[in-house]
């Protein structure tokens, strides 16, 4: 970072004695994970630039947006409707938690038997280092697994404000009146906020912005379906870390640049690994920044990521809103029922994420699935199962993994990953 950002750091309230620690474990992971990477398409250079900059550049132009009187909105997770929040003018970052950044605070407000995620949301709190949380005028939680629904009733003591969105468990029709409701609701409290009454033009652009998005990211999907593949895996987690809090428009122009220069890649048959590299897809929770542990081990033992069926992956960007309607009214509709399908395993019964899972494998012809849950998330593990024996019945070859934030068990993983990269070269 050329310019100092330590006066706006310290205007947010952030420990900048701490933040320089994160800023310094983060910059050489990023060393060690990325930039170590051979092959990188020339359009990865954005993303190294918007990653020196997360904790600079980004948060100077939200406090930009906000001394011009824009709302900046944080969130943990993909229900929350990044359309309102463009309709109402507001801008929205996604609160990554990816690090094992002050677990023993976080543990004195929680159960040791917390999942990472969770305890590293509470420690970036906890420690001060987090700039989009300081820089957020609202935070939507919602009530989607148990860890996370109760640990935002402690959130709220430490974070005032904290705003709980209702997401259902099921998939009936109450449930979707459910979450119509609960949209409508959010609608409502994005206009306290911001003053802006969101009508159908303002719907129209939030759901324009939003789907061109999702469209270069799915630009970027269907390119790795090739062999070789022409990006890694690692590049391509990153791109959709990065769509959480870039600039939504800014962001879309970059991935449709660089998939240009993908398709070159493929026409070329040129790759990040030689063709007919074992190819792998990776299905479960979310992984935030900088949680790139299991990626770089796939990667680093012989195999190619061609997927990722997660939040920060496809099943946070599948389906586009349909934008055909007319009227404010059928435009919420539109979106209720967009996000209605998103297949989290906090649902029951979650059918249409098993069958994602098998088809995102052949689309992408993957050659066997990992499936990646954090410890103590129940939703995740005890799918885990399901998705295996899905897989099998479809002769797709996977494997279980149960792992965490910390470093401890990179030895176990890793044996773990190539004896499972063994099988698949047979
Ligand atoms: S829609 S996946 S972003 S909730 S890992 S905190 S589930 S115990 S993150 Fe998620 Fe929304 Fe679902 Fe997606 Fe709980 Fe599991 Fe922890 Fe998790």
């Amino acid at each position: 970072m050329a310019t100092d950002y330590r006066p706006m750091w310290t205007k947010l309230g952030l420990d900048l004695e701490a933040h320089d620690a994160l800023l310094e474990v983060l910059g050489n992971m990023y060393q060690t994970t990325y930039l170590s990477q051979k092959n990188r398409p020339k359009g990865m250079g954005y993303l190294d630039f918007v990653m020196g900059e997360v904790h600079g550049l980004r948060i100077q132009e939200l406090e930009n947006a906000k001394a011009q009187g824009r709302k900046v909105i944080g969130t943990f997770c993909v229900f929350v409707p990044d359309e309102l929040i463009i309709a109402a003018d507001a801008i929205s970052v996604g609160l990554c938690a990816g690090a094992e950044f002050g677990f023993e605070d976080a543990e004195k407000l929680l159960p040791r038997n917390t999942c990472s995620l969770i305890k590293s949301f509470f420690g970036f709190k906890l420690n001060k280092v987090c700039p989009y949380i300081e820089a957020s005028n609202m935070i939507v939680g919602e009530t989607t697994c148990d860890g996370k629904k109760k640990a935002y009733e402690i959130f709220k003591g430490i974070q005032p404000n904290l705003y709980i969105m209702e997401v259902p468990q099921m998939k009936n029709a109450a449930d979707r009146e459910l979450l119509k409701s609960e949209f409508i609701r959010f609608k409502n409290e994005l206009k306290n906020l911001t003053e802006v009454t969101i009508d159908a033009a303002r719907l129209k652009k939030g759901i324009d912005t939003v789907n061109n998005r999702r469209k270069a990211l799915y630009r970027l999907a269907s390119l790795r379906a090739s062999d070789p593949a022409p990006i890694s895996g690692l590049d391509a987690l990153l791109i959709n870390q990065v769509a959480f809090y870039d600039n939504p428009v800014r962001f879309t122009e970059s991935v449709n640049k660089l998939c240009d220069e993908l398709e070159q890649r493929v026409r070329d048959g040129e790759g990040v690994f030689p063709k007919g590299t074992p190819r792998v897809l990776v299905a479960g929770c979310p992984m935030a920044v900088p949680n790139w542990k299991l990626p770089a081990i796939i990667e680093t033992s012989g195999a190619v990521i061609v997927g990722e069926e997660s939040c920060v992956g496809e099943r946070g960007t599948q389906n586009l809103v349909d934008d055909s309607g007319t009227t404010g009214e059928a435009l919420m509709n539109a979106i209720v029922d967009r996000y209605f399908k998103i297949d989290c395993a906090i649902f029951t019964p979650n059918e249409s994420r098993l069958t994602h899972i098998s088809e995102m494998a052949k689309k992408y012809n993957a050659d066997g699935v990992v499936h990646y849950a954090l410890q103590f998330c129940s939703p995740y593990s005890v799918e885990s199962y399901q998705v295996e024996q899905a897989l099998l019945k479809e002769g797709i070859p996977s494997t279980r993994i149960e792992t965490d934030y910390s470093q401890e068990d990179l030895g176990q993983l890793q044996t773990r990953i190539e004896a499972f990269i063994e099988t698949l070269k047979s």
